[in-house]
C-alpha cells in the first residue's frame, strides 16, 4: 500500500516500537519527570516516581495498543463485547510489567535512579470500580482475552469513585469514606473526548405504523470514551476496554443563565456528570431498600447500555455490510442481568432508526447476546418498576411490552391454557406496581444463558429458569466455571512459589502461565523432602510479608509460626462469616476451659477476617462490629493469646487481597449450600497452595474433585437438604439450646456482655436464634469438627505440605484461559487474531 502521508523514511524512522532497552528506558522515566510531571531529581518524592514509571510504560502500551485496534479494524474479525457495569482492576503497574516483559529492566532503571520498584507499585492506588466477584471476575477475563490474542473489549462505567474506603472506628463499628481514585490522575486510561454519544432519558414516545416509533423530548446526556489499556501476557495484542463519562450535552442552561439564575443553570449539568459519579455498593442486595437512588442507578444501566450500543453498532456500520449479518461479527456478553437493557435497546436502534422489520430486529437480537447469570438468591434478582421505566424510558418500556406480547403468545402455543405458567414466565410481574423482571428478559432476548459452576448451572436450571427450560430446551442453559488469571494470582502476588514452580517443571515461566495445567507436573515432586522444605519456605515467608502489612497497619504483632486461617469476602449472610466468628468464640471457650498444661498441645491459630459490607445492611455491620470486638477480647487474653488471635483488616481490596491469599495455609468458604454461585477466592487460595474448608457449594466442589476430597476439608449439609431445614426451622422450630448446645453456649456468653455492648448484638443473634434462615444451627457442629480435622492435619507438617503441593497442582482447570476460551468456543464463535511482534 501506498505510504498515507509525508516522507515515508522521515515517519518510519521517528516512529517508536516498545522500548526495550534500560538505558532507553531510563530516558523516558526522567523524560516523564522533567516534562510531564515538571519535577526534578531533588523534588521527586516515590509517588512522582511510580507516576513518571507509570507514564513510561503507559507510552509502551499505547504503541501496542494503536496497532492492535488498526490490525483488527483491517482484518474485521467477529469480536466479542464483555458488558459489566463493574471491572475491578485493582493495580496496573506490576501487570503491565509483566505482560511486557519488562519488569527487570523497568527495575534496574528505577534503581538507578535511586527508588525501589517494589515501593513504586506500592504507591498506585486500586482501580476499584466494583464489588467483589462480579467485577474481579471481569478484569480477570479481559486478562485472558488479551493473552489469548482474542477480539474481546470490555463496556463499563468510568465512577468518579469506586467502592467506598472502609473505615473501623474504636468501637468497631464500619464507616465508608469516598474513593477519590483519580485524584492523581490515572496513567492507565486515554481520554477519547472525540467519541461522543448523545443518550437520551425521559421525553415521549410516538408509535408510527409497523411497529416504529419516534422518541424524543426529555433530557439528553453525552457519554464519554476512555479507553483503558489491558496487554496480553507475552503478546503484542492489546485490547481495550472502554470506560464511559456522562457530561452535560450543554456546559449549562442558557437561558437560565441569561436570567440571572446561575444556579438553576448548572443544575442540569450537576444532573448528567451524577451518573457515573459512584459505584452502587449493594452486592446481591439490590437497591430495594434504597428507595432514593434507584432512579439514578436505571439511569447509569441504560446510559451505558446505551452508549456501548452505539459504538458497537457504528463499528459494525463502517464494515458495510448488511444488518443481517451483525451477529456474525458481534456477539456481546451481558454480566449479569445489569445490562439487560441492551436487548431492548438494540430493538429500538434496528426498528426506529435503521428501519428493520420487528421480526427480522428480533431475529438478529437474540443472535446476539449471551448472558451469564451469577446468583439465583431471589433478593438479587433485578427487577424495576414499570412506572419508573415508563417515566426514564417510554420507548423501551413499549418494546419490552411488545417483546412479551410475542413470547407470551408462544408459550401458550406450546403451554395451551397454562395460566400460571404465563404469569411465571411473563416479562411484567403483576402487582402494585407492576415490575419488570430483568432476568426473564435477558434469557428471552439471548441465545444462550450460563451459570458460574456446575452446581450454579444446575441451579439455574431447575429453579430460577425452569420454565425456559421446559421452552427452549435444554441446550440453550449451559455453564462455564469461572477462572482467575494466573499472571496476577500466582506469578505477581506470589513470585517465591512462581520463581520455585519454574525452577521445579524446568520448563519456562511462560509456558506454565499459559497453560496452568502444566502445574501437574509438581505431583512428581510431592514426595521429594527438598522440595517439600522449600515450598514451606516460601509459604513461611508469605506469612512473614502479611505479618509485616498487620503490623504497618494495625500495629500488631502476629505470630508466624501459628496456623494461618482467612476468611476473606463481601460481608453478607448467606457467606457465613457469622458461623466463622460464632466458631472462633467457641474455641475461645474451649482453650480458657482447659488447663495451661492441656493448652500446650493445641495448635496456635491466628485468624484473619477482611470485607466490606453494603452500607445499608445493618446485620452484615453488626457482624463487623462483633468480630472486631472478639478480636479486641481475646487478643488481650494473656491465658489463650499465645494460642489463638484474630484481626479485622479494614479496607479489603484486590491489593490487599494480593497479600493475603498467599499467606494463608487455610481458607475458609462456608456460604449455606446452594447459595455461592462459584465463588473465586477459593480458587486464588488453592491455587498459592493453601487449603481450603468449606460447604459443598458452588466451585468448591469442582476444586474437590480436581485435588481429591482428601485435600479439602468439607461439613454441612448439602444443597437438597436446605429447603427442608427452612421448612422445618418455620414450622417445627427447635430452640438452640435443644439443637446444638455448644452453639448455644456461645450465644449467651455474646448476649451476656463479654464481648461489650450487651444488647447491641441481639438483632443478629435473633437471626441465629429465630429463622435462621442460613442454617447456622444446622451445621455448627459439623463446622466445628472439620476445624479440628483442619488441626489434627496441620499437626503432621509434612503431610500438610504434601495437600498444599497436590492442591496447587491440580488446579489447572481454574485459569480464567480456560474459562475464555469456552465463551470463545462454545457461545462466542471468535477466533484467535494475533498481532505478530513486527506489527503485521
Ligand atoms: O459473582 C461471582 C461468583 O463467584 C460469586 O459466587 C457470586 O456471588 C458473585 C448484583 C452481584 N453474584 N451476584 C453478584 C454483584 C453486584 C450486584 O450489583 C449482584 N455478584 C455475584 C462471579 O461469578
Amino acid at each position: 500500500a501506498k505510504w498515507p502521508r509525508g516522507d515515508e523514511k522521515t515517519w518510519k524512522e521517528a516512529l517508536r516500537g516498545v522500548t526495550t532497552d534500560e538505558p532507553t528506558i531510563t530516558k523516558s522515566i526522567v523524560n516523564h519527570v522533567q516534562t510531564s510531571l515538571a519535577r526534578q531529581p531533588h523534588n521527586l518524592d516515590e509517588l512522582g516516581a511510580y507516576q513518571a514509571a507509570a507514564l513510561s510504560v503507559r507510552d509502551n502500551l499505547i504503541v501496542n495498543w494503536n496497532e492492535t485496534q488498526l490490525h483488527f479494524t483491517r482484518k474485521a474479525p467477529k469480536r466479542a463485547y464483555y458488558l459489566s457495569l463493574e471491572f475491578l482492576m485493582g493495580r496496573t503497574l506490576d501487570n503491565a510489567l509483566l505482560n511486557l516483559g519488562l519488569k527487570n529492566k523497568y527495575s534496574n532503571s528505577v534503581d538507578k535512579l535511586g527508588f525501589n520498584l517494589e515501593d513504586l507499585l506500592d504507591k498506585e492506588r486500586d482501580a476499584a470500580l466494583g464489588n467483589g466477584g462480579l467485577g474481579r471476575l471481569a478484569a480477570c477475563y479481559l486478562d485472558s482475552s488479551a493473552s489469548q490474542e482474542l477480539p474481546v473489549w470490555g463496556y463499563g462505567l468510568r465512577y468518579q469513585y469506586g467502592i467506598f474506603q472502609q473505615l473501623i472506628s474504636p468501637d468497631g463499628q464500619q464507616l465508608e469514606a469516598p474513593d477519590p481514585w483519580l485524584q492523581n490522575q490515572n496513567p492507565w486510561e486515554l481520554p477519547r473526548l472525540d467519541v461522543d454519544y448523545e443518550i437520551r432519558f425521559y421525553g415521549h414516545s410516538n408509535r408510527l405504523e409497523n411497529g416504529k416509533a419516534v422518541w424524543s423530548g426529555g433530557q439528553e446526556v453525552l457519554a464519554i470514551a476512555y479507553d483503558v489499556m489491558i496487554p496480553g501476557y507475552e503478546t503484542k495484542n492489546t485490547n481495550n476496554l472502554r470506560l464511559w463519562e456522562s457530561k452535560p450535552k450543554r456546559g449549562f442552561d442558557l437561558n437560565s443563565f441569561n436570567a440571572g439564575d446561575y444556579e438553576a443553570a448548572v443544575e442540569s449539568s450537576n444532573s448528567a456528570a451524577a451518573i457515573t459519579a459512584v459505584l452502587y455498593p449493594n452486592d446481591h442486595t439490590t437497591c430495594k431498600l434504597f428507595v432514593f437512588g434507584k432512579e439514578l442507578r436505571l439511569k447509569q444501566q441504560y446510559f451505558w447500555t446505551a452508549a456501548s450500543l452505539a459504538d458497537i453498532v457504528r463499528r459494525f456500520k463502517n464494515l458495510d455490510k448488511p444488518l443481517t449479518e451483525f451477529p456474525d461479527y458481534v456477539a456481546i456478553q451481558l454480566n449479569d442481568t445489569h445490562p439487560t437493557l441492551a436487548i431492548p435497546e438494540l430493538m429500538r436502534i434496528l426498528v426506529d432508526e435503521e428501519d428493520v422489520p420487528w421480526d427480522l430486529a428480533w431475529n438478529i437480537t437474540t443472535n446476539t447476546f449471551f448472558f451469564t447469570n451469577h446468583t439465583v438468591l431471589p433478593e438479587a434478582l433485578e427487577k424495576w418498576p414499570v412506572p419508573l421505566m415508563e417515566h426514564l424510558l417510554p420507548r423501551h418500556l413499549q418494546i419490552i411490552y411488545d417483546i412479551n406480547f410475542s413470547f407470551l403468545q408462544a408459550v401458550d402455543k406450546k403451554f395451551p391454557g397454562d395460566l400460571e405458567r404465563l404469569g411465571r414466565m411473563s416479562i411484567i410481574e403483576e402487582g402494585f406496581p407492576k415490575q419488570v423482571r430483568m432476568a426473564n428478559l435477558a434469557c428471552i432476548g439471548s441465545r444462550k444463558v450460563n451459570g458460574v459452576a456446575e452446581l450454579h448451572s444446575e441451579l439455574v436450571r431447575t429453579t430460577i429458569m425452569k420454565d425456559f427450560v421446559d421452552l427452549y430446551g435444554i441446550s440453550k442453559f449451559a455453564n462455564v466455571t469461572n477462572g482467575i488469571t494466573p499472571r496476577r494470582w500466582l506469578d505477581q502476588c506470589n513470585p517465591g512459589l512462581s520463581q520455585l514452580i519454574t525452577e521445579t517443571l524446568k520448563i519456562p515461566r511462560s509456558v506454565w502461565l499459559k497453560d496452568l495445567y502444566k502445574l501437574e507436573g509438581l505431583l512428581a515432586h510431592a514426595e521429594d523432602p527438598a522440595f517439600q522444605k522449600k515450598w514451606a519456605a516460601v509459604k513461611q515467608s508469605n506469612k512473614e510479608r502479611l505479618a509485616h502489612y498487620v503490623e504497618t497497619t494495625l500495629g500488631a504483632t502476629i505470630n508466624t509460626k501459628a496456623m494461618f486461617d482467612v476468611q476473606v469476602k463481601r460481608l453478607h449472610e448467606y457467606k457465613r462469616q457469622s458461623l466463622n466468628i460464632l466458631g472462633v468464640i467457641h474455641r475461645y471457650l474451649t482453650l480458657k476451659a482447659m488447663s495451661a498444661e492441656e493448652r500446650k498441645k493445641v495448635n496456635p491459630k491466628v485468624i484473619f477476617f477482611a470485607g466490606k459490607a453494603a452500607p445499608g445492611y445493618y446485620i452484615a455491620k453488626l457482624i463487623i462490629r462483633l468480630i472486631v470486638n472478639v478480636a479486641r477480647v481475646i487478643n488481650a487474653d494473656a491465658d489463650t493469646k499465645e494460642y489463638l488471635t484474630m484481626y479485622f483488616l479494614p479496607d479489603y481490596s484486590v491489593s490487599v487481597a494480593e497479600v493475603l491469599i498467599p499467606a494463608s495455609d487455610i481458607s475458609q468458604h462456608i456460604s449455606t449450600a446452594g447459595t455461592e454461585a462459584s465463588g473465586t477466592s477459593n480458587m486464588k487460595f488453592c491455587l498459592n497452595g493453601g487449603l481450603l474448608v468449606g460447604t459443598v457449594d458452588g466451585a468448591n466442589i469442582e476444586i474437590a474433585e480436581e485435588v481429591g476430597e482428601t485435600n479439602v476439608f468439607f461439613f454441612g449439609h448439602l444443597t437438597p437438604a436446605v429447603e427442608g431445614l427452612r421448612y422445618q426451622h418455620s414450622y417445627h422450630p427447635v430452640p438452640v439450646e435443644q439443637k446444638c448446645p455448644a452453639l448455644a453456649a456461645v450465644l449467651k456468653e455474646v448476649s451476656s456482655g463479654r464481648f461489650g455492648d450487651a444488647g447491641v448484638y441481639e438483632p443478629f443473634l435473633n437471626t441465629v436464634r429465630q429463622h435462621d434462615y442460613y442454617l447456622i444451627t444446622d451445621d455448627f457442629d459439623s463446622y466445628i469438627r472439620a476445624l479440628s480435622m483442619v488441626d489434627e492435619a496441620y499437626q503432621d507438617r509434612t503431610e500438610w505440605i504434601k495437600k498444599s503441593i497436590r492442591t496447587a497442582a491440580k488446579m489447572g482447570k481454574f485459569s480464567s484461559d480456560r474459562a475464555i476460551q469456552d465463551y470463545a468456543q462454545e457461545y462466542w464463535n471468535i477466533e484467535t487474531l494475533k498481532l505478530e511482534p513486527n506489527g503485521a
